[in-house]
């Protein structure tokens, strides 16, 4: 008997699951719809994958013998016990009473920031939010490590980055009107693999080299010219880490003083501009070449060249995960309100084509399928890239957008769909705050870092071991995700455990609502689709298409061109902004009264950079940006992701003069190093990186040498063990990994063996 093909999603793709004769799901090949599919999910059914499965529910050692709390500090140290399901299901559940009754549901941080998988059902996050509003409430976080900064500001100046995300102009209009295309960070192949719940139809690619086939100039202004392929000539503008709004300001002088600028479109459209203005006036290329290292001739010229064609400018968010990033984006929005020809087709801004895969599409808006959360009764919460702060400083205060908030005292952490010993930076600090809750319980799919760090691991199933629903926004299918086998070990879906946990306390009529996973799905897709028809958007019900396995989302984008119906009439189609139109001054923002975020944009030294003193001692910039090979630290132990690792190491990207004035080779052992922690790492040798910077993606798993040390070298090299943890500012608190300066050396010594891909220790009780 011949099986036919299911479909899965996960964030980076769909894939065609193939069965053998047995039905057994064998291999995964990319979706033959998909022009550009990611190699990202190739390997997930491989047994490298499932080696690193948590199999069984397990408690460390002394949490199990002595309860909550004993010996916190040796969480990662310890054995782990495994505890059969119906006896680690009533310990949980007896723990969470505990908590909720000794300290109210005020100590329960249920924040579980992470990007969990692809189908809209068992998104973990929104599974255990609902889980714990059913409970009685936790403090939440706020904001996304991704746009902690835009997040916060945009909303304020034009409108929130979903809104935003949603509305970029198409690469077709692109390619057709825009001339010239200035970006700020390039426009990385390697991020567009990307969507929130599955990149399906993957469109980068052809909608770059698509611009300059039709003619389009490309400025990259970037530290790497590495982050961004139009297949052409690109001209490449090496900026310094972390000074882009300098460069921006500078832009804005040149058109203001040489009168470049649109006078209509700035009264129409915006307002604050004469408060603004008079900043300007000692912005000069001049000035923004010493901060920048980019010449004032070049600078002067460009703004002229803006001026004279229909222009896009493009920021990648990387800009603005940084110290006061706020402003780049601020002074990016300003500029293109200058220039004038936002709402024009081919010009404007984006913010941003290339992070992930939604932007530019032609695919329509719907309502896709989405869990309630519930209502949480906490009024508590903290900007999501405050949690160490939060766990030291129980009862400090911390400004954040015209608030003044106060951190709660936090018992018990329940996580599920995150990775925080991956996404928070210092993370040597992180791991001296870990020791303070009593109990940390993830519900985890693999071995991770952080599921090592915890209490308990309750082993979560992955997308392949479940009926899901694929869908994210701008991709033109629904994606019928069939179980394609049965679960590793003795994992279980998020739902099946919450749903268990809940109805030992009696709140399971509140989190199930009496539906089964099936009914769920059933019940999800119908109401997106009632509120898809209602905007336009037919789907067939919702039998049809599961049983056809996916659904084309039916019609084009109705608005191809970014916010021309705003431009065209700004009074009858107003932002949600206070005056309706773009803020080049925002009265909001200057009544906050913030010493580090004005009333508009400013250039403001970033407390790490290359203009600093502290550049004296550490004088690489690190950047560490997204990794190529993976999804965060999805997948690290995957074949794919292993075959980039050089030595077993993450691989740093330097500068071949840089790398001889180190005495390092191509392929050589390093130590990145700075005052907070230590990492080894590999060299990778290229020209295409700015002198004086180094570029250390992310996700390789935190494996710290055991040494008694509070900053013990990292061995598998995550940049986490180096970078910063303060906000952005005192408006957003944003995450600022890419303001973070170190050193390197080549490091001679034996190299320890890595351990971050070995399951942990076991004991019997
Ligand atoms: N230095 C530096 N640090 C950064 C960044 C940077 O640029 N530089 N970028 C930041 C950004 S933008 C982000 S978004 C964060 C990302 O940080 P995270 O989202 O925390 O990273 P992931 O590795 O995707 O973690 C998701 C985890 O969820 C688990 N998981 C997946 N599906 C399920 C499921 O169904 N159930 C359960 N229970 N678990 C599941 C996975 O196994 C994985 O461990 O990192 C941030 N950190
Ligand atoms: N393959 C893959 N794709 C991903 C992810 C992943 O983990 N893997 N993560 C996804 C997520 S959650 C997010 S939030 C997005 C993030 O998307 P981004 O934040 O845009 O991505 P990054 O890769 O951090 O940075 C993009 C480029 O910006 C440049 N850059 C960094 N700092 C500066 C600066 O100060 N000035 C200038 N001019 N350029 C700078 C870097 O050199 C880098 O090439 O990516 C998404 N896409
Ligand atoms: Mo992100």
């Amino acid at each position: 008997m011949i099986h036919q093909r299911t479909l899965t999603a996960a964030h980076w793709g769909v894939y065609e699951v193939e069965y053998d004769d047995k039905g057994q799901a064998t291999k995964l090949h990319p979706f033959s719809k998909d022009p550009d599919p990611s190699p990202i999910g190739l390997h997930m059914l491989s047994d490298e994958v499932a080696r690193m499965r948590v199999r069984r529910p397990s408690f460390r050692k002394s949490w199990l013998e002595h309860g909550p709390g004993s010996n916190s500090d040796k969480r990662g140290q310890e054995p782990f016990v495994e505890v059969p399901w119906d006896e680690a299901l009533d310990m949980v559940s007896a723990e969470l009473k505990r908590v909720k009754h000794a300290y109210s549901n005020r100590a329960i941080f249920g924040g579980s920031y992470g990007w969990s998988s692809a189908g809209r059902f068992h998104h973990a996050q929104s599974q255990v939010h609902r889980f714990l509003n059913a409970l009685g409430g936790y403090v939440r976080h706020q904001d996304s490590y991704s746009l902690g900064a835009a997040r916060v500001l945009m909303p304020h100046i034009l409108a929130s980055m979903e809104d935003l995300m949603a509305m970029h102009t198409t690469w077709d209009v692109l390619a057709d009107h825009c001339r010239l295309f200035v970006t700020f960070g390039g426009a990385p192949h390697k991020n567009a693999q990307i969507s929130a719940g599955g990149a399906m139809v993957h469109r980068l690619k052809d909608g770059l080299y698509g611009m300059r086939a039709k003619g389009v100039r490309f400025i990259n202004i970037t530290p790497t010219a590495e982050d961004l392929d139009t297949g052409g000539d690109i001209e490449w503008l090496p900026i310094r880490p972390n000074t882009d709004a300098a460069m921006i300001l500078a832009l804005c002088h040149v058109l203001y003083t040489e009168k470049l600028y649109d006078r209509d479109f700035l009264d129409r459209c915006t307002v604050g501009f004469d408060r603004f203005a008079p900043s300007l006036a000692d912005k000069t290329p001049e000035w923004a070449e010493k901060i920048t290292g980019i010449s004032a001739v070049r600078i002067r010229a460009l703004a002229r060249e803006m001026a004279a064609t229909r222009t896009t400018v493009n920021i990648n968010w990387s800009l603005q995960r940084s110290h006061h990033g706020e402003q780049p984006f601020w002074a990016l929005v300003t500029l293109a309100c200058m220039l004038g020809q936002i709402g024009l087709p081919g010009g404007g801004f984006g913010a941003s084509y290339g992070p992930t895969n939604g932007m530019g599409s032609d695919a329509p808006l719907l309502a896709g399928p989405t869990l309630s959360q519930g209502t949480n009764q906490v009024p508590d919460f903290i900007p999501v890239a405050r949690f160490t702060d939060m766990l030291l400083n129980p009862g400090g205060k911390v400004h954040y957008n015209g608030k003044e908030l106060t951190y709660p005292d936090i018992k018990l952490i329940y996580w599920a769909g995150g990775n925080p010993f991956h996404h928070h930076q210092d993370l040597n600090r992180l791991r001296m705050a870990w020791a303070k809750p009593e109990t940390i319980i993830f519900n985890e799919q693999f071995w991770t870092p952080a599921a090592k760090m915890a209490d308990i691991v309750l082993p979560a199933t992955t997308g392949l071991e479940r009926d899901d629903i694929g869908y994210a926004r701008r991709e033109p299918f629904l994606i019928a995700m069939k179980k394609a086998r049965e679960p590793i070990g003795e994992a279980r879906d998020d739902y099946w455990i919450f749903s268990e946990i809940t109805r030992r306390l009696g709140a399971d009529d509140v989190y199930t609502e009496g539906r089964d996973a099936m009914q769920w799905l059933t019940h999800m897709y119908e109401e997106g689709r009632q509120k898809s028809a209602r905007m336009g958007v037919d789907l067939p019900p919702f039998d049809a298409f599961w049983e056809a396995g996916i659904a084309k989302v039916p019609g084009p984008n109705t608005e191809p061109v970014m916010l021309a119906k705003f431009r065209a009439d700004p009074a009858a189609n107003p932002l949600k902004t206070p005056s309706g139109k773009i803020e080049i001054f925002s009265e909001k923002i200057a009544s906050f009264g913030y010493d580090d975020c004005p009333g508009h944009a400013v250039w403001m030294e970033p407390i790490e950079w290359l203009g600093s003193r502290t550049a004296k001692r550490y004088p690489l910039h690190m950047l560490s940006d997204q990794p190529t090979d993976k999804l965060h630290s999805q997948l690290d132990h995957s074949p794919h992701a292993k075959a980039t690792k050089v030595k077993g190491r993450q691989p740093v990207t330097m500068h071949p003069e840089d790398a001889a004035a180190r005495g390092i080779a191509d392929g050589d052992l390093l130590r990145v190093f700075n005052d907070r922690g230590a990492c080894l790492a590999s060299a990778r040798l290229s020209d295409r990186i700015r002198r004086g910077v180094v570029r250390l993606s992310t996700g390789a798993w935190f494996d710290p040498q055991d040494s008694g040390s509070n900053t013990p070298l990292e061995k598998h090299g995550n940049p986490n063990a180096l970078t910063l943890d303060i906000g952005s500012s005192k408006l957003s608190q944003g995450c600022i990994a890419q303001t973070c300066l170190v050193e390197i050396e080549r490091f001679d010594g034996p190299a320890p063996p890595i351990t971050a891909h070995q399951l942990p220790a076991f004991s019997q009780r």
